[in-house]
C-alpha cells in the first residue's frame, strides 16, 4: 500500500520561530511516526544543528531531514546528499558578493547591530543586517522595526541590482535575516530526492507561503498539496483532522 508523505517547515510550523518544540507537537509527531499510512520529513532553511536544537529528540520521529531546503539531505539519520555553493559561485564572484554585502551593512543605519552578519552554509547564504548573535529580545525588536522600515527588502533590492547576472533567489524566512541561493535551490529542491510515484499523496505544511516567503515555492508546487498554517497550533489542528 502506498503511503502519504507529509513534509513540514520548521520555524512557525512545527515550533514557534527559532524556539523549541512544544509537548503537544511532539505527541502528534510520535503518532505520525507509528502510523503505517504516513512517512514524515521536515524541510527548513536553517542548518541541522539549529533544527536539532529546536526539535530535540522529536527529530527521530522524522524519516527525512532536509536542512537548508534539502541541499543537505538525510534518510533514517544518514546523510545521503550535500550540495556545494562554491561550485555555483566560483571563488572570485563569491568574494565580491561577500564584500558587497558587508559594505552595505557597514553603511546601514539601524538602531542596533551585533555580530555574524553573513553566514556561509552548505546550500545557501544567510544574511542578517542586525547580526545573528543578537539576543531574543533584540531579534523581536528588529522584526518589528523591519516590518515598518523594510530593511531586508531594500537590502535585497540593492544586492539584486548589483548581481543581476547571477541567477539568485532571495527569501525572507525568519525574523532577522534572509537567505540567498541559486534559483531552484528553494524548498522544492527536496522533492528531487524522491520518486514521488511511490507515494499516494505528498503534503507540505508551511507558514511563509506568500510570494517572497521561503515556503512559497513548495506550497505552490503542483506535485504537493500545500497547507498554509499560521502557527504550530494550526499545524496540529490540520494534522489531527487528517488522522481522524
Ligand atoms: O527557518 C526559517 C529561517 O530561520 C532563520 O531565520 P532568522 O534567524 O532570520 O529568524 C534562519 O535560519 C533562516 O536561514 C531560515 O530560513
Amino acid at each position: 500500500m502506498k503511503k502519504k508523505l507529509l513534509l513540514f517547515d520548521v520555524d512557525g510550523t512545527l515550533t514557534p520561530s527559532r524556539k523549541k518544540i512544544e509537548k503537544t507537537m511532539i505527541e502528534m509527531l510520535e503518532k505520525l511516526h507509528y502510523n503505517q499510512n504516513y512517512i514524515i520529513g521536515f524541510v527548513g532553511g536553517s542548518n541541522l544543528e539549529k533544527q536539532h536544537e529546536q526539535l530535540g529528540n522529536a527529530i527521530n520521529y522524522f524519516k527525512y531531514w532536509f536542512p537548508e531546503n534539502g541541499l543537505v539531505a538525510y534518510e533514517n539519520k544518514e546523510e545521503f546528499y550535500k550540495s556545494n555553493l562554491l561550485d555555483f559561485f566560483g571563488e572570485e564572484k563569491l568574494q565580491s558578493f561577500i564584500s558587497f554585502v558587508l559594505s552595505y551593512i557597514a553603511n546601514l543605519e539601524i538602531p542596533i547591530k551585533r555580530g555574524t552578519f553573513f553566514e556561509y552554509r552548505t546550500g545557501l547564504i544567510n544574511i542578517s543586517p542586525i547580526g545573528r548573535n543578537c539576543s531574543q529580545e533584540e531579534r523581536d525588536n528588529f522584526e518589528k522595526y523591519d516590518r515598518k522600515h523594510n530593511i531586508r527588502e531594500k537590502m535585497i533590492k540593492s544586492i539584486k541590482r548589483e548581481f543581476q547576472e547571477l541567477d539568485l533567489h532571495y527569501s525572507i524566512g525568519g525574523q532577522i535575516s534572509f537567505d540567498v541561493f541559486p534559483k531552484g535551490w528553494d524548498k522544492t529542491f527536496c522533492l528531487n530526492h524522491f520518486n514521488l510515484d511511490l507515494f499516494e499523496e505528498v503534503h507540505f505544511f508551511g507558514d511563509k507561503v506568500e510570494k517572497g516567503g521561503n515556503d512559497y515555492e513548495l506550497y505552490n508546487d503542483q506535485r504537493v498539496t500545500g497547507h498554509k498554517v499560521t502557527s504550530p497550533k494550526d499545524t496540529l489542528k490540520i494534522v489531527e483532522d487528517m488522522l481522524r
